[in-house]
């Protein structure tokens, strides 16, 4: 089942149900903000913004076409996530899986922000797990890099509670104090924690009490790892101060020394599943 809505104010999402889950996207960012199936997966602010521009805070906001402050012509995070995009394919031929495919092409707004001709097409499949492929082709004559990531807000019971394995003895920049470390050990929280990991090459699993979230990647050998604590959460736009409690964002990526540069006509897919275990 597929159902449009659009708000008073003219934003649009869909929702999509079927025989094993059920999910939200809204068409500015290609946003999706829902998805339960064995789990409610994640996290949305209940102050966050639904209106044109305005990024939703939570579910998997796309950072794109650059991560973070690494292309200083562009607003954090890029423009990406609050570019209209269109639906360009729905396969519902599956009771237990459904397929969506949403598109965002340059266009006088986009070229005045980033000068180059692309075609970005997000599929996400909509199952007892839910997966995302983000598509990017240079359709420009010369070449560009992007920086990019999904994201992504879990919901957690309780952030002191979490733990997440996968990145051990992997490299890493911590953005807060601007110093390279390696991972010891499994990360829990206990401060804000804001870190890029490269050289990232196996399944990621958040484990929160006894639930198990499997992250699997593909077109990625880098993860950011944040959560910003009591602080920078007071600080934040369309979170409430405790809201940091309730979340921490694993963001599959191609981030820092992970960039990739596109030929003309070339193209690179950034992939994540998540499993409930
Ligand atoms: O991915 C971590 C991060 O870069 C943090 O430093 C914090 O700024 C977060 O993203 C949220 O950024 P946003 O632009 O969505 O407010």
């Amino acid at each position: 089942m597929i159902k449009h809505h659009k708000l008073t104010n003219g934003f649009e999402y869909i929702e999509i149900q079927n025989s094993v889950a059920q999910a939200k996207i809204a068409l500015q960012g290609a946003h999706i903000f829902e998805y339960k199936s064995k789990t409610d997966l994640l996290w949305l602010s209940k102050t966050s913004p639904f209106e044109d521009t305005k990024a939703i805070r939570g579910g998997i906001p796309l950072c794109w076409p650059s991560f973070g402050n690494n292309n200083p012509s562009l607003a954090q995070h890029g423009f990406a996530r609050t570019a209209l995009f269109e639906i360009i394919h729905i396969d519902e031929t599956q009771e237990n899986s459904t397929k969506i495919t949403l598109r965002l092409q340059d266009n006088k707004s986009t070229l005045a922000l980033w000068n180059y001709h692309f075609e970005l097409n997000l599929t996400i499949t909509i199952a007892d797990t839910l997966s995302l492929a983000l598509q990017t082709i240079n359709k420009d004559t010369q070449p560009f890099t992007l920086t990019q990531a999904f994201h992504t807000y879990f919901n957690v019971s309780g952030i002191n509670d979490v733990a997440i394995g996968g990145l051990e003895e992997k490299p890493y920049f911590d953005a807060l104090d601007t110093k390279h470390k390696i991972q010891k050990g499994t990360i829990t929280f206990n401060q804000e924690f804001d870190c890029v990991y490269q050289e990232v090459d196996k399944d990621i699993l958040l484990q929160d009490k006894s639930v198990t979230t499997q992250i699997s990647s593909n077109g990625s050998s880098s993860t950011v790892v944040w959560n910003p604590w009591i602080g920078k959460c007071a600080r934040m736009s369309g979170m409430r101060e405790d809201a940091y409690k309730e979340f921490v964002c694993i963001e599959t990526a191609n981030a820092y020394d992970d960039f990739k540069t596109l030929q003309t006509n070339e193209s690179h897919t950034l992939e994540v599943t998540f499993t409930t275990l």
